[in-house]
């Protein structure tokens, strides 16, 4: 019987970590709102950032909502190495992140650890 347990232990692992890694994982993905001199995406920070990729349009001022709902201490950093950010999220706050978009391109930004990821895309 404990064999049959451990087998079925083992299989359900098994299936997990071939999901894990082969599964389709959806990604969120997130066109800023723009207005005439403004854009601004709302991100909210839970075990990762949704939406996390995020389309802004080039020369347009933006910002970033990030709204940390995680305790984890994990995510309480946003990190832009590319534009020099590493702010700190406050639990259940916005904290807005200024993007500079002059420069087309695809960025990075990450958390404290650089553990979770999103991606910036500014065209
Ligand atoms: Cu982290």
């Amino acid at each position: 019987m404990i064999k049959l347990i451990v087998l079925g232990v083992g299989l359900v692992l098994i299936g997990a970590i071939i999901w894990w890694f082969f599964g389709k994982h959806t990604t969120a993905s997130a066109v800023a709102a723009v207005t005439a001199d403004q854009q601004s995406v709302d991100i909210e920070v839970s075990g990762g950032y949704s939406p996390e990729n995020v389309v802004l349009k080039q020369g347009v001022p933006a910002v970033l909502n990030f709204t940390r709902k995680d305790a984890s201490s994990c995510l309480d950093h946003v990190v832009f190495s590319d534009f020099g950010i590493n702010q700190a999220l406050p639990k259940n706050q916005v904290e807005t992140v200024t993007i500079d978009t002059s420069t087309p391109g695809e960025y990075q930004w990450a958390c404290g650890m650089d553990m979770f990821h999103g991606k910036l895309i500014i065209k």
